[in-house]
């Protein structure tokens, strides 16, 4: 949060000139294996909020949540879908035509990393070809490498780096805050190598403490082609001739923003903190 935050207080003018500006809808997928906290991660991100013991999505749930870049004011339209494989047939309906994915694991799972992996393959298959993509361990409160874990002699230096990045006060401490490694299925490292050679965003979340959320969807917000997407639109409108083309699509985004699933919160709540 704290990343967001100086971009703002650094550019207090970009920040007012961008708050005037119509916001860039950007549709963004979350993918992952059921259970390692998509809907909890974009719970987090909508309303700032965590439930303990969250009920799994049906289908698909839909959110909105702006996020402003000093350039820019971007609206994801967030496609939070169910994580279990009879609903593996419907995610093409999700990504298809997104901008932007984030592929979610358990860091405290090695076959969630798996599936993750099996996911940015068929995206990167199947999907739009610019689509920027986000490789996202969450649960990182579970293992407590930060907050505590900061003064552990285990850690490395790109830990630290990332650990000072994201200090923002508010306490990384868990409840098991003695600073084991234990519960960690997926090394950071490994994890991070895959998204460099895939060419994929990387971050480490947690939904429960909100560690490292905001950061992901401003990063993601910012790696958005918008002059590539906006010239493309406009040749498809003066392909079609009358100027409709490019915003039939988003009509039709816009139109749809419905209630779908028990776990949607107030999807046009503007709580973003970017
Ligand atoms: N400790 C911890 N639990 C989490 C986190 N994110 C989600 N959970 C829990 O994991 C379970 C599954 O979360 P959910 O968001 O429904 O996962 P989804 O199926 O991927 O959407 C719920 O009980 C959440 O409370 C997290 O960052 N830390
Ligand atoms: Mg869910």
């Amino acid at each position: 949060m704290s990343n967001a935050q100086s971009q703002n207080n650094g550019a207090p003018a970009a920040a007012a000139a961008s708050t005037q500006q119509k916001p860039f809808q950007t549709k963004l997928v979350l993918l992952g294996e059921a259970a390692v906290g998509k809907s909890s991660v974009v719970l987090r991100f909508v309303s700032n909020e965590f439930q303990e013991n969250k009920e799994p999505t049906i289908g698909a749930a839909f959110l909105t949540q702006k996020c402003r870049l000093d350039s820019a004011v971007i609206k994801f339209e967030i496609w939070d879908t169910a994580g279990q494989e009879r609903f593996h047939s419907l995610a093409p309906m999700y990504y298809r035509n997104a901008q932007a994915s984030a592929v979610i694991y358990d860091i405290t799972k090695a076959s969630s990393f798996e599936k993750a992996k099996s996911w940015v393959k068929e995206l990167q298959r199947q999907a739009n070809p610019n689509i920027v993509i986000a490789l996202v361990g969450n649960k990182l409160d579970l293992v407590a490498e930060t907050g505590s874990g900061k003064a552990a002699s285990t850690k490395t230096d790109e830990d630290d780096e990332e650990a000072d990045d994201d200090d923002d006060e508010n306490g990384t401490v868990t409840a098991e805050g003695q600073s084991t490694n234990s519960a960690r299925a997926v090394p950071k490292d490994e994890a991070k190598a895959y998204a460099d050679e895939a060419g994929l965003l990387f971050f480490e979340t947690s939904a429960k403490t909100g560690e490292g959320v905001v950061e992901l969807f401003t990063e993601v917000a910012k790696k958005i082609p918008i002059d590539q997407i906006v010239a493309n639109q406009q040749r498809n409108a003066a392909a079609n001739g009358n100027g409709q083309g490019a915003g039939a699509s988003r009509t039709g985004v816009n139109a749809g923003r419905v209630d779908i699933g028990a776990n949607q919160n107030n999807p046009t709540r503007d709580a973003c903190n970017c």
